[in-house]
């Protein structure tokens, strides 16, 4: 049958208010005799107080840092009847360590664990050690217990390692101990305290490995000014510079011969102005790209370097960089391959004025798998756009010009976009880059390709 039982201090000696240096279980715990259910520590030595029964722990009464004595209740274990520890089996004499002085608490120590067991008013069995029912009317003293070998239900580690530990800030739980029947032992501790240490220092290592920009006093050379950077730039510029250090960019170049797309945006425009849509070319260069990403969804997919293996996405969600006032942004155009060119402009159109007024959500941003960066409508020839990792892939849009091109023996004008692909290199080789550049020149020259309905 099971019955509930106090679990208190037992004679410490001279001690009084002993401070709680770790509460070793929780209730819902099972105890078997002699786990360590408190550390106690005076400033001669720590002892391990052990459960006197088998069972599980209903209640813990005391609290790590605080103080108990004599008598004072630790716990209430529901025991099995035939679970209760023997006396003499759990008179076992010792301390859990002995004081640093090896008199006084050793003695106070040994006298407890030879003390008499208690019998608890209308209990008819013997009592375990230092145990009485819970009920409030069974006030019987509290009985001799011994201090024990250490060893609480999470970790077995003798007093003097849990010190060890302590001192050093460790949490025995998070400690695999190599000892017998997994004692930890102060090799184990100080193996643990060396991983995290090596562990910290990694990272560390790696950034002190950056050589540093110097820092100049701008102000000895004439007068400066201090601006916040935006919150956007502050969110943005750590990430940028993740990609920068963590992903191995390479630009491929390419131009695409967009006059007959012009003038098919220039056909349609009074069109799109019906229906309120602004047609620029990026719903063009967007529409080329989702084409290419279906011909090559390798640029579409993310590295999962840990695992050694790429993460196909069955979705093309298409991101565009926008100049704000607060900063760059990346709003996400979803499922772009189910856009036409209206839809796609359309969209462009209303997550560009959302941007610049500063209202798109953070889901607007998320979900991408390419990205286009148009400085189109600013002016270049060319820049090198940083990937907007975890993506592999980002397209750099330039200013198209007028550029003689040799047809048939001629040089003739023709409109030419200037494209810049960078990509990860640990995803995309370079010749798959660049049959990805020539198919996306392909792709705009081809206007009835890029005006046939979207898949
Ligand atoms: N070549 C020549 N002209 C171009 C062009 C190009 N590649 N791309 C756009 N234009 C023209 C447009 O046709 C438009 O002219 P019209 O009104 O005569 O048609 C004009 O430039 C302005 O276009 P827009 O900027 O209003 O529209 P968009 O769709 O081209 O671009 C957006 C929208 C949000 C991408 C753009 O406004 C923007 O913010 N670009 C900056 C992106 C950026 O900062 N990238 C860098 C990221 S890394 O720091």
């Amino acid at each position: 049958m099971a019955q509930l039982i106090e679990v208190r201090v037992p004679d410490i000696g001279d001690y009084k208010d002993v401070e709680v240096i770790e509460v070793a279980v929780r209730e819902g715990d099972e105890v078997q005799v002699d786990a360590g259910l408190i550390t106690l520590e005076t400033e001669k030595a720590t002892m391990d107080v052990p459960s006197t029964v088998a069972g599980i722990v209903r209640q813990v009464k005391v609290q790590q840092g605080g103080r108990v004595s004599q008598g004072d209740l630790i716990a209430v274990i529901e025991a099995e009847a035939a679970a209760e520890a023997a006396p003499e089996s759990a008179a076992k004499p010792g301390p859990a360590s002995a004081p640093a002085d090896g008199a006084a608490p050793a003695a106070a120590l040994a006298a407890a664990a030879a003390a008499p067991a208690s019998r608890t008013e209308g209990d008819a069995r013997p009592a375990a050690p230092n145990s009485v029912p819970a009920s409030t009317s069974m006030p019987g003293p509290p009985a001799a217990t011994v201090v024990g070998p250490a060893g609480g239900t999470r970790s077995h580690a003798s007093p003097s390692i849990r010190r060890f530990a302590r001192e050093l800030g460790v949490d025995l739980g998070s400690v695999a101990g190599s000892g017998v029947k997994g004692r930890i032992t102060e090799q184990d501790v100080k193996a643990h305290v060396k991983r995290l240490l090596t562990a910290q220092a990694a990272p560390q290592a790696q950034a002190a490995a950056l050589p540093r920009v110097p820092e100049v006093d701008f102000a000895a050379f004439g007068p400066v000014e201090r601006k916040p950077l935006s919150r956007i730039q502050k969110i943005a510029g750590p990430r940028l510079h993740a990609s920068w250090v963590n992903v191995p960019h390479v630009t491929q170049f390419d131009s695409a011969d967009i006059t007959e797309m012009e003038a098919a945006r220039g056909r349609m425009k009074a069109e799109a102005a019906t229906r309120g849509i602004k047609l620029t070319p990026l719903a063009f260069v967007m529409r080329a790209c989702v084409q290419a990403l279906q011909a090559f969804p390798r640029f579409c997919a993310a590295l999962d370097a840990e695992a050694g293996e790429l993460v196909f996405r069955k979705y093309i969600h298409i991101g565009f960089a926008a100049d704000t006032p607060g900063g760059l942004v990346v709003p996400v155009v979803r499922d772009a391959d189910r856009k036409d060119i209206f839809g796609l402009a359309s969209e462009l159109a209303a997550l560009s004025e959302k941007a610049r007024a500063g209202k798109l959500s953070a889901a607007e941003m998320q979900g991408g798998c390419f990205t286009i960066s148009s400085l189109g409508g600013i002016g270049g020839t060319a820049f090198t756009p940083i990937i907007n990792a975890p993506e592999v892939a980002i397209l750099g849009v330039s200013r198209a010009s007028q550029q003689p091109v040799y047809v048939d023996g001629a040089f003739v004008p023709r409109l030419m976009l200037p494209l810049s692909l960078s990509y990860d290199h640990r995803v995309i080789d370079g010749a798959e880059a660049a049959r990805f550049t020539s198919f996306l020149c392909h792709a705009m020259a081809d206007v009835a390709g890029l005006l046939g309905s979207a898949s």
